[in-house]
């Protein structure tokens, strides 16, 4: 999972982590709305946690999530390109599970302009510190796992992700910030390999921006709540001063 798309050049729309969930059908639909409105963007970018746990295949069918499904379905028939990274609530997404609304899944992407580029992913990558976590997160990444998990019965998968929501939920709950926090020099060097000055994350919860040893700025995004407007990743001005 090393796919770094570049749209450098593309106005794009940017929301992190709105955790939607089919227990809050309000709350998708508010997104669903601001998806409508979106208006001159070439491109929309979820920076991960679309959804508060991403079931598995028929996750798109149930009732409360069919707003949403239609909003970025005419999203990407108007010829805006839907662009869906991978957080750690729905690590399990796979290409083909938003073919249905002509989105794309990937794991970060360069936007911004030329000369400016910027490296978005949801940011998980970086958090270091949280070793149960990165275990956790290398054993969603084996194919093997992937496919097993996708195979099981609906209702299993139903009742796992509601586990493993309710477990997840706690552990953060109790965690320190400081093990959640940024490993810089992971951001540093994921950024040089890109060859990036900037970086836009989620997955934090939390609005920060600030610069990094070596220059690199380092933008999080807060979490969506019903009311946030997007970011806009413009042209010009993408590093924070
Ligand atoms: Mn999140």
């Amino acid at each position: 999972m090393t796919d770094l798309l570049d749209i450098r050049g593309k106005r794009i729309a940017v929301v992190a982590d709105p955790h939607l969930s089919f227990l809050s059908p309000e709350e998708v639909a508010a997104f669903s709305v601001q998806l409508k409105q979106l208006e001159g963007v070439d491109a929309f970018v979820c920076l991960g946690d679309l959804f508060d746990f991403w079931l598995g295949p028929g996750n798109w069918d149930l009732p409360p999530f069919q707003p949403l499904k239609l909003a970025f379905t005419s999203l990407s028939q108007a010829g805006v390109q839907v662009l869906f990274v991978r957080g750690n609530r729905d690590v399990l997404l796979e290409p083909r599970d938003v073919e249905c609304v002509g989105g794309v899944v990937l794991d970060a992407l360069i936007g911004g302009s030329h000369s400016s580029p910027v490296l978005l992913s949801h940011g998980d990558e970086y958090c270091l510190a949280d070793i149960p976590y990165q275990r956790l997160r290398k054993n969603f990444r084996r194919p093997w796992l992937r496919a097993i998990l996708r195979t099981l019965p609906w209702r299993l998968r139903f009742w796992l992700g509601c586990r493993m929501r309710k477990l997840s939920t706690s552990a953060i709950a109790r965690k320190p910030m400081e093990s959640m926090a940024i490993n810089d020099d992971a951001v540093r060097e994921a950024c040089e390999a890109a060859s990036c000055q900037s970086a836009w994350i989620g997955h934090l919860h939390l609005a920060a921006t600030r610069t990094l040893h070596g220059g690199i700025s380092l933008k999080i995004l807060p979490a969506w709540e019903p009311g946030t407007p997007f970011e806009t990743l413009e042209l010009e001005s993408v590093t924070p001063s």
